[in-house]
């Protein structure tokens, strides 16, 4: 009986030992090379946006944006779903609405989404000049930053393919949301393209393991806190996100520093699929609004976009992209 015991205790310390060492091998052997994250290539994708003028819904530069969208996608090796649907707004207004999937590996479980919103808000109501609060917004921050990071995201992958899946969404409707002054309120009028698609993914049962999203993240000198609702739903990403950068020297942008809680698309995903996400959002505490001085006014144009902040951002999501294995 004893001598059993001793030969139990050898088998169990031999079979630790051989999985620790499999383990470290495969660890020590897995270099992972993370693609040069290219800022010019962005402000380009920024720039061909801005260049539609605004990207109201039911508008001709909506249209061809989602056109360009779609192509640059296509172009970039993702297998692209269009999720079309009619919305109806705050206002009664029915909105010809275009969520555009790119999905990288479809066959791959281990999944990562990276969403952006791409419509741009119809009425500039945060402009210090009331005559302006009825000209839509142009939206080279508030749209157009982080679909400009993704698209290059996209190229890098379409260059070096990541092991895993990565599923990249530009949402639409997120910004035709009731102001916020208005009365009587009406709940869900912000992100109703990311709420539509969280209840009607476009593959059905649709799972990542987490989502990222990207939201006013080109501004000059931006910084980033850890949204609430982030940090509610999906702290060990935040962690995720907040400790590359700090690893990256980039702590002066993505600040370990609790920030406010932003009803914004990951919100609705978060509640409705369980997908934990974060929110890479530019938070200004000198603003009177919390975000930039420019959002929501007529001069969100390009002078707000700053290619060491797209960097700064670009890089950090490649790192966490990439060294998941
Ligand atoms: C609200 O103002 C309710 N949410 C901010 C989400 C947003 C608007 N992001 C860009 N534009
Ligand atoms: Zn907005």
């Amino acid at each position: 009986m004893k001598n059993y015991f001793f030969l139990f205790l050898i088998l169990l310390f031999a079979a630790c030992g051989k999985g620790q060492h499999a383990k470290n091998n495969t660890k020590s052997i897995q270099i992972v090379n993370i693609p040069a994250f290219s800022a010019d290539s962005a402000y380009k994708y920024i720039q061909a946006q801005v260049d539609f003028g605004p990207r109201v819904p039911n508008t001709a530069g909506h249209r061809d944006c989602a056109d360009y969208l779609i192509e640059k996608l296509k172009s970039f090796g993702a297998e692209v779903t269009e999720q079309r649907v009619d919305l109806k707004a705050f206002d009664g207004t029915m909105l010809k609405a275009v969520n555009i999937i790119g999905t990288f590996n479809p066959q791959a479980s281990k999944r990562v989404l990276l969403f952006a919103h791409w419509d741009t808000r119809p009425w500039a109501d945060n402009d210090p000049n009331p005559t302006n609060w009825n000209t839509p917004v142009l939206g080279a921050n508030d749209g157009a930053s982080g679909v400009g990071i993704l698209l290059e995201t996209a190229r890098q992958l379409s260059i070096q393919p990541t092991e895993i899946g990565i599923d990249i969404l530009f949402f639409d409707a997120e910004d035709y949301g009731q102001p916020s002054e208005a009365s009587p309120h009406i709940e869900d009028t912000w992100a109703m393209g990311s709420n539509y698609w969280s209840k009607h993914p476009h593959k059905p049962g649709y799972r990542a393991n987490y989502g990222i999203l990207l939201d006013m993240t080109g501004a000059p000198n931006a910084t980033f806190m850890r949204e609430a609702y982030s940090d509610y739903f999906a702290p060990h990403i935040v962690n995720k996100i907040w400790s590359t950068a700090e690893s990256l020297g980039l702590s002066n942008y993505f600040r370990d520093e609790r920030g406010g809680s932003i009803l914004d698309d990951h919100y609705y995903i978060n509640v409705n699929t369980g997908i934990p996400c974060a929110d890479i959002i530019q938070h200004d505490p000198t603003g009177a609004t919390g975000f930039g001085h420019y959002w929501h006014t007529i001069n969100d144009d390009m002078s707000n976009i700053d290619k060491n902040t797209l960097q700064a951002v670009g890089t950090t999501l490649l790192h966490v992209i990439y060294n998941e294995q």
